[in-house]
């Protein structure tokens, strides 16, 4: 338990409905009634029971009214942090909720840090490591199916499963010591038993790690970019997308001269994308720097759109941005198939961009767009496995120490009936020290502390 209280603004900054300033401390309920009068006498905040609400004012030194409230009382250990912890529901203005601030800092409480009540929550043990850091991911979430993923993580779910694999190699570790410990009584751990819960806990970190990146995926999602030749409609892709009038679209080439992006999601899978400059080379200064800001960004995003004219058919210039791209990461779409005159043959397609994905279609007349975000979801997901009874969160410090148990893992299975048991029990140990990290039961302060900056003050 800690021996101050703290206070924040727990909302976001700005007008709103109600603003909340939340209060977490053993003393908090006693401060929160010296400031805090109810509008019933009989509903003294210090005698009311846990998790109620009293309708209120809290008065500053003055005795005067700053505002007109709604205090929550919860009290530890049914609590966000496990302590005492009060919220005062003021009106949502950035003034009043930062005057009702100051009235309850003037009792003794102090402004609390980013990420503290979280990580009193944590240090409390009302949720482990996986769970607190899934709180600012459901913050963060930017589609469904992150903040589905973040929800379940949240509610440890997915902690299970790593404490349970835990148990299983605190197992295997109690049969090591049992016979290092007593040679004569027990003798040889059976390796055979050994071995396969090894084995089996292996297969669990890969199929956890597989999970983590594919929800990687929905959580930070990817960036695109759109490229291609002037005018064969790249503004226009981006906008129908958008489903939003956002680019300026005109049928001079070299309209697009800076990068013009936007969020969407596809299939739950947030996209930044990208639409770029017409490439060709141009003697037009503003052109030519809009064209090598395109290329700089084609190098830098994960996956490509490059457009081609069906009118205009396969060009030069068409030529020398594929050379460019990385092909891995490439989708084509032929576009403006509406029109009546077509000089890209399906033969000429496949002898030119030979493996790579292709799309015919219209962005005017809507044709192929459907067909393109599938193909997007597709691409981005090629090589991920889709685990459906699995859907983990890891974030980067998570994964290295899940590839550090794996490490581990390995290095015990090979040690098995070859090294001696003690060699082998380091492998287990530390297998099992690393996993400690992710569940944070070895969780050291620095690293503890990096994790909760990420919060927002009030979380
Ligand atoms: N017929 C037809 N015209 C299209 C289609 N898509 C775009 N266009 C037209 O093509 C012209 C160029 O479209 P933009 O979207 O501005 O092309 P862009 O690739 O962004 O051009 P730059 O910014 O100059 O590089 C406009 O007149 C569009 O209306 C399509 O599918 N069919
Ligand atoms: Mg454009």
């Amino acid at each position: 338990m800690f021996n101050d209280d703290i206070a924040a603004i727990s909302t976001a900054p700005g007008e709103s409905g109600i603003a909340i300033i939340r209060l977490s401390g053993s003393e908090v309920i006693a401060k929160a009634a010296r400031i805090f009068k109810p509008y019933r006498a009989d509903s003294d905040i210090l005698t009311r029971p846990s998790h109620t609400l009293t309708l209120g004012w809290i008065l500053d030194e003055q005795q005067e009214a700053v505002d007109e409230v709604l205090l929550g009382i919860m009290k530890g250990p049914r609590s966000y942090t496990g302590e005492d912890v009060v919220e005062i529901n003021c009106h949502g203005g950035t003034l009043v909720a930062r005057r009702c601030l100051e009235v309850v800092l003037q009792c003794g409480v102090r402004i609390a840090e980013p990420g503290e009540f979280t990580r009193r929550a944590f240090l409390n043990g009302r949720m482990d490591a996986s769970q607190a850091e899934a709180v600012i991911e459901v913050i963060r979430a930017k589609t469904e199916k992150g903040l589905r993923l973040a929800v379940k993580q949240l509610s440890g779910q997915n902690s299970r499963q790593l404490h349970r694999l835990e148990e299983r190699l605190i197992y295997v570790n109690a049969m090591l010591e049992a016979s290092l410990d007593f040679p004569d009584e027990v003798g040889e751990p059976d390796y055979e038993e050994m071995r396969k819960i090894i084995q089996e806990q292996l297969s669990l970190v890969d199929k956890i790690l597989s999970s983590g990146q594919r929800a990687q995926i929905y959580r930070e999602g990817i960036n695109a970019v759109i490229c291609g030749k002037p005018n064969v409609g790249k503004s226009s892709l981006l906008n129908a997308l958008l489903r939003q009038e956002k680019a300026i679209v005109t049928n001079i080439p070299g309209t697009t001269r800076d990068i013009v992006e936007d969020y969407i999601n596809i299939h739950g899978i947030p996209v930044r994308i990208m639409d770029t400059a017409g490439i060709r080379s141009t003697e037009d200064l503003v052109e030519r720097i809009g064209v090598e800001r395109s290329e700089e960004v084609i190098r830098n995003a994960d996956l490509v759109l490059l457009l081609l004219d069906v009118e205009a058919g396969i060009t030069f210039e068409d030529l020398k941005i594929y050379e460019k791209i990385d092909k891995t990461k490439t989708i084509i779409l032929v576009n403006k198939e509406d029109l009546e005159i077509k000089n890209i043959s399906e033969e000429q397609i496949k002898e030119t961009f030979k493996g790579v994905k292709i799309i015919r279609g219209s962005v005017k007349e809507d044709i192929g767009l459907e067909e393109l975000e599938n193909a997007i979801e597709e691409m981005v997901l090629t090589g991920q496995l889709d685990s459906d009874d699995l859907e983990i969160m890891l974030n980067l410090r998570q994964t290295n120490a899940l590839r550090q148990a794996k490490k581990y893992l390995e290095d015990s299975l090979a040690a098995i009936g070859e090294a001696p048991l003690d060699c082998l029990g380091v492998d287990i140990w530390g297998a099992l020290e690393v996993l400690g990290q992710v569940t944070g039961k070895n969780l050291k302060e620095e690293i503890m502390d990096r994790i909760f900056h990420e919060f927002c003050i009030g979380k």
